[in-house]
């Protein structure tokens, strides 16, 4: 399986993030796709490659993300460190657009013209601060995964895009949880349009890190043409989304499945999920599957409360398999750097192999 990675999506590298109340290290670090590569070269299993530096980002980006959040991501640290902001520190949201006090913008449809108002605008928490490299680290990642897409889409071979920062909670105009473009549907919208059936091809977006993807969510919420389907903890972050109940909306009612599962899971119970989960797909039979993979459901993870084993993934791998399609994975969450090389290549020796 071939598997494409990005110098510069090591670039972006927050000192820190507030979690609890507490200025803690960034967990989404770069360390991160250094443990991955490490477990997944040298026996020739895996092709490492280099992403395509001629793929025009923006372009594919704007078919997913509204043209103002881009430029707002592009524009806001230079625009900060003039304001006077620190050029080696991160950028801060500390006002947020809350519904109770926006009622002016949400009938007018306004963005606010500060920077400050701008910065809690496009974000929904603490966990994406921008610093002098975010930008173009954002862009490398989502360069990983649309070199993927185009592997999938010329070969029909399944592929594994080594990216960071993730994507599933970066919604149309809005960061959120270490997420800046959403990674997966910028692949997705890319396979649609390079393939010959145009945007009726199907694809189905197989959502298995540990936190709901709110961001793949919301993006195709009211389009039959994509089923996201979700295996996340309830109750856990980002808190609002993720219920049963959330199905899509008008052309895409239906389309939508979250699956939230109790803190504590274990393999049992998280593979008999995933199985109705992976039938709710085959039902739908897309032309491609997009999975946003991420191991943060294990059972040491620092951020998570599941309790997978390293077994469990060669078992995910393996029911992933049984759908028999082009298979796009994308990494999102995961953070025990210990294991997280470990559980990523058991999951896609899963798949490759069929053997558990
Ligand atoms: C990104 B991905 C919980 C705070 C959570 C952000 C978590 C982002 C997870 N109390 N902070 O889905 O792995
Ligand atoms: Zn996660």
């Amino acid at each position: 399986m071939k598997v494409f990675v990005d110098e510069e999506c090591s670039l972006h590298r927050p000192p820190y993030e507030i979690l609890s109340g507490k200025i803690v290290a960034y967990h989404e670090t770069p360390d991160r796709l250094l443990q991955i590569r490490l477990a997944l070269e040298g026996d020739g299993v895996f092709q490492i490659e280099d992403a395509d530096r001629s793929i025009d980002v923006q372009r594919h980006a704007l078919q997913v993300h509204s043209v103002d959040y881009i430029e707002y991501l592009e524009s806001a640290f230079g625009l900060w460190v003039e304001e006077g902001g620190d050029p080696e520190g991160s950028l801060f949201p500390e006002t947020f657009p809350n519904a109770k006090i926006t009622q002016r913008f949400a009938t007018a449809n306004l963005a606010p013209r500060s920077l400050a108002g701008k910065t809690g605008y496009y974000c929904f928490d603490l966990s994406c601060p921008i610093t002098a490299d975010t930008y173009t680290s954002v862009l490398a990642s989502a360069r990983v995964s649309l070199s993927a897409a185009r592997e999938l889409s010329r070969s029909g071979e399944s592929a594994f895009a080594l990216s960071r920062p993730p994507g599933h909670h970066a919604g149309t105009s809005v960061a959120g949880g270490y997420c800046f473009f959403n990674n997966v549907a910028i692949a997705a919208k890319y396979l649609q349009q390079e393939s010959e059936c145009s945007t009726c091809c199907g694809i189905a977006i197989l959502d298995i890190d540990y936190h709901h993807g709110n961001g793949t969510q919301e993006i195709f919420y009211s389009d039959s043409s994509v089923t996201y389907v979700s295996l996340h903890a309830e109750l856990d972050y980002p808190y609002f989304t993720g219920s049963r109940e959330e199905r899509g909306d008008g052309p895409g009612e239906g389309f939508n499945h979250n699956f939230p599962l109790p803190f504590g899971t274990e393999d049992g119970a998280y593979c008999g999920e995933l199985r109705k989960g992976v039938k709710v797909i085959k039902e739908f039979d897309p032309a491609y599957l997009i999975v946003s993979l991420g191991v943060d459901t294990f059972e040491s993870d620092p951020i998570g409360a599941f309790k997978l084993t390293t077994a469990c993934y060669a078992e995910i791998g393996c029911i992933i398999r049984g759908l028999s399609k082009p298979t796009l994975f994308v990494l999102e969450g995961g953070y025990d750097l210990d294991t997280i090389g470990k559980n990523v290549r058991t999951l896609l020796e899963g798949f490759i192999t069929g053997a558990v």
